[in-house]
């Protein structure tokens, strides 16, 4: 297993469309759980292949806390099927490091993907699960947290962005 390299905003690999999995086969199970590696070394509750630099529809969650036993999911060909209520919680993305905002999201989701054995699953999220399917299906659209905001929360995010890589850069 290794962990792999996660890819910044504004990285054109973000704002890609992902292609469907059509190749259920070990490569796809090496890269998931690289994925998951990656993911839990963050540390994040989740990660889309696209921030990987692969553009497929494949994305890892697990949102269960230290002391809990691991229930990671692994989503391929993921789409939302079902939404229901309303939430709006304080969000952050590992591919734009330190910067959080509030999104409007549904406070359940029905998700319907495929696992590594090509088996077609459905889920019922709620809480910060549910929030995390929405991000990481996101991802697979080339949707960043950021998309969501108004255009002047998109325009101080930009300001704020510019003195966070300064910031990035000195520590270099
Ligand atoms: O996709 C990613 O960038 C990982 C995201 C996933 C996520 C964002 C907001 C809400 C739920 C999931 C995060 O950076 S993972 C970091 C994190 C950890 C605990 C709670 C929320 C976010
Ligand atoms: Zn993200």
């Amino acid at each position: 297993m290794s962990l792999l390299k996660i890819h910044h905003y504004p990285d054109p690999v973000l704002k890609k469309v992902a292609a469907p999995v059509t190749e259920f086969d070990e490569d796809l199970r090496q890269l998931a759980y690289d994925m998951a590696e990656t993911m839990y070394a963050a540390p994040g509750v989740g990660l889309a292949a696209p921030q990987v630099g692969i553009s497929k529809r494949l994305a890892v969650i697990d949102c269960s806390s230290r002391d809990e036993e691991a229930q990671l999911l692994i989503m391929i060909n993921p789409e939302i099927i079902d939404s229901e209520g309303e939430s709006c919680e304080e969000e952050g993305c590992l591919s734009v490091p330190e910067y959080y905002a509030k999104v409007d999201r549904s406070a359940s989701v029905k998700v319907r993907f495929q696992d590594l054995d090509e088996k077609t699953r459905i889920i019922e999220a709620q809480g910060l699960t549910a929030i995390a399917c929405q991000h990481e299906i996101d991802h697979l659209d080339g949707i960043l947290f950021v998309d969501h905001l108004s255009p002047l929360k998109r325009s101080l995010f930009r300001k704020k962005w510019k003195k966070i890589q300064e910031h990035m850069t000195e520590q270099m």
